[in-house]
């Protein structure tokens, strides 16, 4: 069987690498249909060397179409995925709109693909810094268990879209000649204030909640119970973190503590062995030759990269690690086109009746 696609939100940073992932998967694509925004329709850009305009979406683009990955934004798939889903085609986002709702899996094809079966129509694909961070831990999980991970971001300015990897571009140069950058995108688009990344931290990243935490740091939390534990509130593990936005354009790094449950064993040597046959897991840890995960390394990569494994000096059964990945691959792109090469290769292209009702539509 081949199928009808349609890739939502096409033009973007990780719209034109869904493009690029869906030419190389596995996936059998009969015709592909590239959507967009009314701004974007009319331009031109290729599947597997073919032309194809970019259209407006609308309700009626979904006619037909078997399998829709999106990567729009949060509004525009709280409006098209439902269209979608009526018309039949199952619909894999990148947007975190979906991410939390009962009748959505959320995948991470390594950690949890089982989660699939009995899907609704609408299959999220997580936040970038929550997908490389399961995928490390999931070896851990499964050979030691996992009580409490608490990590620390570096994340590249890419993962705030195409605007913001601009920006950082721009500032960077502004300063090189000696002026003053202007920046208005990041720490968050629409905030009051904007400051430069350029040369900069910022330990911001979305906006912040009245608990003092930002919202990409409370959505880590969530999306890893949610993945890892089935359940966002999951109290079989502590999670928690910081996230903060570094001058680097596409690769998030993440410093990772993670304690595993007592009185299995758990070593340096052993979870350097789990992880080197982790699923999507590349080791790169050899102190002696300086061997560790870098984003200039890990960008245009599918794996995740993952060095620096070593033993809390002081609690028992504890670790810490460096985890690094192409958060516009591994992060978007590339895990939105594996969960839907895992759709057709489980026979899961298929949305039961009346599943449409369980999602509003506007
Ligand atoms: C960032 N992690 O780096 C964010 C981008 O929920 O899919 C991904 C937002 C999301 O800014």
């Amino acid at each position: 069987r081949k199928y009808n696609v349609a890739i939502l939100g096409a033009t973007g940073a990780v719209g034109t690498r869904l493009i690029e992932q869906l030419e190389q998967s596995t996936v059998p694509v009969n015709t592909i249909k590239l959507l967009a925004s009314s701004r974007s329709a009319g331009k031109t850009l290729q599947f597997k060397g073919q032309d194809v305009t970019v259209e407006e979406a609308t309700a009626e683009s979904f006619e037909g179409i078997d399998i829709v990955l999106a990567s729009g934004g949060g509004s525009v798939s709280q409006r098209f995925a439902p269209e979608a889903v009526k018309r039949g085609a199952v619909v894999v986002d990148n947007s975190s709109y979906w991410r939390m709702n009962d009748n959505v899996p959320l995948i991470v094809p390594e950690v949890n693909e089982a989660a699939l079966r009995g899907h609704n129509g609408i299959i999220a694909n997580p936040n970038c810094s929550t997908i490389q961070m399961v995928v490390a831990l999931e070896p851990v999980r499964r050979a030691y268990g996992l009580k409490r991970v608490i990590v620390s971001t570096y994340q590249a300015a890419s993962g705030a879209g195409q605007s913001a990897w601009q920006e950082l571009v721009d500032e960077t140069e502004a300063y090189n000649h000696g002026e003053t950058p202007h920046p208005a995108i990041l720490p968050v688009k629409g905030a009051e204030k904007h400051y430069p990344l350029a040369y900069n931290l910022l330990p911001q990243i979305d906006v912040f909640e009245d608990d003092g935490y930002t919202h990409e740091e409370w959505k880590m939390i969530h999306e890893t119970k949610k993945i890892m534990f089935g359940d966002k509130n999951s109290k079989d593990v502590k999670v928690t973190g910081t996230a903060v936005r570094v001058p680097v354009p596409i690769g998030h790094g993440e410093a990772v503590y993670f304690e595993t449950a007592a009185n299995t064993g758990a070593t340096v040597a052993g979870i350097q062995k789990v992880l080197s046959a982790g699923a999507g897991v590349v080791l790169e840890d050899d102190p002696q030759q300086q061997l560790y995960p870098q984003p200039v390394n890990a960008a245009g990569k599918r794996e995740t990269f993952v060095g620096r494994v070593r033993a809390d000096v002081e609690n028992d059964d504890s670790f810490h690690m460096w985890v690094v990945s192409d958060n516009l691959l591994k992060g978007a792109a590339w895990n939105t086109v594996q969960i839907a090469e895992r759709l057709v290769s489980l026979d899961l292209v298929a949305v039961p009746a009346n599943a449409a009702e369980k999602f509003n539509s506007l």
